[in-house]
C-alpha cells in the first residue's frame, strides 16, 4: 500500500499531540520473505524483500534525555520516559506499564545509548508514529517500528549510522530490551532492502546483494495472503526452534547449523542420531540445511532469469517448515494447497509461522483466480476470509 499522504498525515499527528513542527518524517517497511525461514540465526541465507507498507515516523530531538512516544494507531496518550533510566527489565515482555508498543521504540533507544552513541546532549526525542504495516500478521511490523525509530534518531543526531548498524542495533534492542530472540532478517530487510529487488542476505556477516526482482516484466504477481490468525503457541515455539538448532550445533561442534554441508547432511543426520539427538531436533537440522540449500537455488534461478522456475522451491520450503520445522498451521496449509490446485506456480508460509501469511507466486492472468479459490475455500473451512495483496518489491529505511 503506497500511502501518498501518509506524511502528510503523520506531521499533522505530530503537530496536533506535541504542538511543534516535526524536526522530519521517517520511513521504514514491512517486509514478506521470498525464501529462507529460520535460517538467520543460524547463520545461514534469507532473501527478503520490502513491503509499500511502511511504519511513518514525524520526530525532533530534545536535549533534556525525555522520550516521548505517542502511536496514531493504538489507543492511549504519550508514553514518556527518561533515557537514562530504560532498562531492559522493566521494558522487558511487552513493556510492562509502559504500554506493549512502546518497548520497541524505547528498545531502540536503549541500545543507542548502551552502544555510547547518546552522549553530549543527545538522547531525548518526541515522535509520533503511524504505520500501515498490518500488525500481527508476520509481515515485520515491530521491525518497521524499531528501525524508523533509529533511522530517525541516526540522522537528527547525526550519529553516522550504516543501515546494517542499525538493523544490529534494533535486532538487539528487541532480544534484550523486549525479550523477542528474534534473528536479524528482519530488521536488515526493514533498514536494506531497495526498490525492484530481494535482499539476498548472509546473515553470518551480513554481506548482502540485491537481486533484481521484477515480477511485472515478466507477467508474474507474487501475492502476499494474510491469514489473518495467531496462533499462541508462536512465542514459546520460536524460542524452543532456536534453542533445539543451537543444541545440535553444539552437539556437532559446529559455529552454527550454517556449517553443515548440504552434500553431507545424511551421514550428519546419522551422527545426530549416535549422539542420542531426538528425532524432533534431526528434522530442524533437516529443515535448516536444506533451506539454506533452497536459497541459493532460487539466486541460481533467478540469476539465469528464469522466475517462474522458483515456484516449486517455494513449495518444497513451505513443505519443510510444515513436517520439519513444524511452524505452519492449517490455514496456512490451506493457502498452499488451494493456490497450487488453482494455478499458482508455487506457494509457502512467510516468516516465523504458526499463523500470519503465506506467499504465492502466479502469473498474472491466474491471479485473480487463485485469490478467489483461496478466499472461498478459507469460507468452506469456516476461516475468516483472508487479506491478500500484491507484493511489490519496495525500498528499505529513508527519510521522507
Ligand atoms: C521472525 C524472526 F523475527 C526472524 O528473525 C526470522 O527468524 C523469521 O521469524 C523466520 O525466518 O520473523
Amino acid at each position: 500500500m503506497t500511502d501518498e499522504h501518509g506524511p502528510g498525515r503523520v506531521t499533522a499527528g505530530f503537530r496536533e499531540v506535541y504542538g511543534t513542527e516535526p524536526g522530519g518524517v521517517w520511513a521504514a517497511p514491512g517486509r514478506v520473505n521470498l525464501i529462507g525461514e529460520h535460517t538467520d540465526y543460524n547463520d545461514g541465507f534469507v532473501m527478503p524483500l520490502a513491503l509499500p507498507h511502511t511504519c511513518l515516523a514525524a520526530a525532533s530531538p530534545r536535549t533534556d534525555g525525555v522520550l516521548r512516544l505517542h502511536s496514531g494507531d493504538v489507543q492511549g496518550g504519550v508514553v514518556e520516559l527518561r533515557v537514562e533510566e530504560l532498562s531492559p527489565v522493566a521494558g522487558g515482555a511487552g513493556g510492562g506499564d509502559r504500554g506493549g508498543w512502546a518497548a520497541y521504540p524505547a528498545g531502540v533507544v536503549w541500545a543507542l545509548r548502551e552502544a555510547g552513541l547518546l552522549t553530549g546532549g543527545a538522547g531525548g526525542a518526541e515522535l509520533h508514529f503511524e504505520s500501515t504495516v498490518p500488525t500481527g500478521a508476520g509481515l515485520s511490523s515491530s521491525a518497521a517500528l524499531e528501525v524508523v525509530t533509529a533511522t530517525a534518531l541516526n540522522d537528527l543526531y547525526g550519529l553516522g549510522l550504516t543501515p546494517p548498524r542499525i538493523a544490529q542495533l534494533c535486532q538487539r534492542a528487541e532480544n534484550a530490551f523486549v525479550g523477542v530472540p528474534c534473528g536479524i532478517m528482519d530488521q536488515m530487510a526493514s533498514a536494506c532492502c531497495t526498490e525492484g529487488h530481494a535482499l539476498f542476505l548472509d546473515a553470518r556477516d551480513l554481506t548482502q546483494r540485491q537481486v533484481p526482482f521484477d515480477l511485472a516484466a515478466e507477467g508474474l504477481r507474487l501475492l502476499v495472503v494474510d491469514t489473518r490468525v495467531k496462533h499462541e503457541l508462536g512465542d514459546g515455539a520460536y524460542a524452543s526452534r532456536r534453542a533445539a538448532c543451537e543444541a545440535a550445533a553444539r552437539a556437532l561442534g559446529v559455529r552454527a547449523l550454517r556449517d553443515v554441508p548440504f552434500e553431507g547432511l545424511d551421514a550428519t543426520l546419522t551422527e545426530l542420531e549416535r549422539l542420542g539427538c531426538d528425532t524432533a531436533t534431526r528434522r530442524r537440522v533437516r529443515h535448516v540445511v536444506t533451506e539454506d540449500r533452497r536459497v541459493e537455488e532460487v539466486i541460481e534461478r533467478l540469476d539465469a532469469g528464469d522466475t517462474r522456475s522458483i515456484g516449486p522451491v517455494l513449495t518444497a520450503g513451505h513443505a519443510s517448515c510444515r513436517d520439519d520445522f513444524e511452524i505452519s498451521c492449517d490455514e496456512l496449509d490451506l493457502v498452499v494447497e488451494t493456490a497450487n490446485a488453482a494455478g499458482a506456480l508455487g506457494a509457502r508460509m512467510t516468516g516465523g509461522g504458526f499463523g500470519g501469511s503465506a506467499i504465492v507466486l502466479v502469473a498474472e492472468e491466474d491471479a485473480e483466480a487463485v485469490s478467489k479459490a483461496v478466499t472461498e475455500a478459507f469460507g468452506a473451512a469456516g476461516h475468516r476470509a483472508p487479506r491478500i495483496f500484491p507484493a511489490v518489491p519496495s525500498a528499505g529505511a529513508r527519510r521522507l
